[in-house]
């Protein structure tokens, strides 16, 4: 690997960075065959990486199966200080690390300084969790037998990250399957691996043993996908991206019934009743849509406003986004970094274009900005209906569509017209309203009178085609454990 002086010169400490050349194994990549990662703010060249390819993945998950009952036959404790070790080389590098995300994602360097508390407070919950893995003991219906059931883990673990949050979803995979007793393999998305080769940086240092964490850098996520589903030694996969590419993997993995988490794609909506508190909505909103420029799962594709609150609403959220501001994420009191790439950008052209052709007003924004980047003004449509195409998908991008509704029934059932089932918001005060629209949401995550809900603590995932399973919490470790069930007879 090659950094360059774009990347190290915002780093306090280049030296750990730089160190990750030795990261994957070099002499197991073609050496010929590298692939570049760029800072999409300024175009600059941060880095060139091997470019793995499906054999160097079956080498990973080789190395991967033989480190598998080391990590398997140590204590839970032992475990556990490992990745208490490895939080807290993340804390102490953390401003590093918010610097590398910001250069190689984008984002505003306070948010990737929040991403990396997140990703590591993912590191400490898995790190106490991994001391409480209970079996359970059953009644037997006779005397002469004894029943139990125990836990232990999946075994070899591929892990496909994406770029929009790569610090925390990196540490959202890996340290629940770490704490479980598993051993991982890595593929970072193409335009982000940076950070995640940072982290593994760490890793190293804090001691894991050889093999137990695996990086694999590629170009493209086919050929690694393909060697991850195929290879009878991976276990499980867990993936995060987009519902198509889960799709795929899912067919992939059936020849083998491997085991899956997903968490894909979604289509929040995020509901303002005429009983709420509108400016608490605002902010809500504001923080819902635009965290990441809106580039989460979790955000708020389409703001329905009741019509007695629609105008001030209206009114107030777009004022505030005038506001923000958009630029690079290095300077300061930026708001809004630029999209990832120009594919993202496309697509937000094409959903504000689609909704003004059917009649979407632009209340501001609307545009790129600058004649290269891919920066994209803030921007709220209101005259939304649920048919234009930026309802129905995600846009994932700064554009906050606004729909009029009259019927509180009708708009839940609006809300759940939809494939995707990840977060929905909304907001209210009527009690009774609250609890009903709570529950009738088919959604995997509600906010109730918040903008923000992700925590380590509480299960992240979706429901129909937003995913299988859940991150997270103590449910996020069952993901990588198997349940026996022992009967002792003859007693
Ligand atoms: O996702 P991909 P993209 C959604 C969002 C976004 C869209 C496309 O709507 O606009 O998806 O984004 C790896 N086999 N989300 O194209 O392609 C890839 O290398 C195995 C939501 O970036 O799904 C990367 O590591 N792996 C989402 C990861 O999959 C493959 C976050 C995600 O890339 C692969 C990102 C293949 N055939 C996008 N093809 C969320 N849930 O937050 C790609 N990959």
């Amino acid at each position: 690997m090659t950094v360059t002086q774009s990347l190290t010169r915002h780093l306090k400490n280049p030296e750990l960075f730089v160190d990750l050349a030795s990261v994957p194994d070099p002499t197991s990549a073609k050496a010929t065959r590298r692939f570049p990662v760029f800072n999409p703010s300024t175009g600059e060249l941060l880095a060139e990486l091997p470019d793995m390819d499906a054999v160097d993945v079956a080498k990973a998950i080789d190395k991967a199966q033989s480190a598998k009952e080391q990590w398997a036959a140590l204590t839970a404790r032992e475990r556990s200080n490992t990745l208490w070790i490895w939080h807290e080389l993340i804390l102490n590098h953390s401003e590093d690390l918010a610097a590398v995300l910001t250069a190689e994602m984008g984002k505003p360097l306070a948010e990737a300084k929040s991403e990396i508390a997140h990703a590591a407070a993912y590191l400490q919950w898995y790190a106490e969790e991994a001391n409480r893995i209970y079996g359970e003991t059953i009644s037997a219906p006779s005397n002469d037998r004894r029943m139990l059931v125990i836990k232990q883990p999946v075994g070899v673990v591929g892990a496909i990250t994406p770029w929009n949050f790569p610090a925390s979803m990196v540490a959202r995979k890996v340290a629940p399957a770490l704490a479980a007793g598993c051993v991982v393999i890595l593929k970072p998305a193409e335009q982000t691996p940076l950070i995640a080769g940072a982290m593994f940086s760490l890793a190293r240092m804090a001691g894991f043993p050889d093999g137990v964490l695996n990086l694999v850098y590629a170009s493209e996520g086919d050929a690694v996908g393909r060697e991850l589903c195929s290879n009878p030694k991976v276990r499980k996969i867990s993936f995060t991206g987009s519902t198509e590419v889960g799709r795929l993997l899912m067919r992939q993995c059936s020849d083998q019934i491997k085991k899956i988490s997903f968490e894909l794609g979604g289509n929040a909506p995020f509901i303002v009743f005429d009983d709420a508190d509108v400016d608490a909505a605002v902010e809500g909103a504001i923080q819902a849509k635009f965290r990441n420029a809106g580039q989460t799962c979790v955000s708020a594709n389409r703001l329905y406003v009741q019509s007695s609150v629609h105008d001030e609403f209206a009114e107030k959220f777009t004022q505030r986004v005038r506001a923000l501001r958009v630029g690079d994420g290095f300077e300061p009191n930026v708001a809004i970094g630029p999209l990832i790439d120009t594919r993202a950008l496309a697509k937000i052209e094409n959903h504000i274009g689609d909704a003004v052709e059917k009649g979407g007003k632009i209340r501001c924004g609307g545009s790129r900005i600058g004649p290269s980047g891919t920066f994209f003004e803030p921007t709220v449509i209101t005259d939304v209906v649920s048919t234009m195409r930026l309802a129905r998908e995600e846009t994932f991008g700064p554009l906050a569509p606004i729909i009029r509704f009259d019927d509180a029934e009708k708009v839940v059932r609006e809300a759940n017209d939809t494939i995707y089932g990840l977060a929905a918001y909304f907001y209210a005060s009527n009690l009774k309203r609250v609890w009903r629209v709570a529950e009738t949401l088919e959604y995997g995550m509600v906010g109730i009178n918040t903008g923000r809900m992700s925590s380590e603590a509480a299960p992240f995932g979706g429901m129909k085609q937003s995913g299988i399973g859940r991150e997270g919490s103590r449910h996020g470790l069952e993901a990588y454990l198997e349940m026996k069930y022992l009967c002792m007879g003859g007693l």
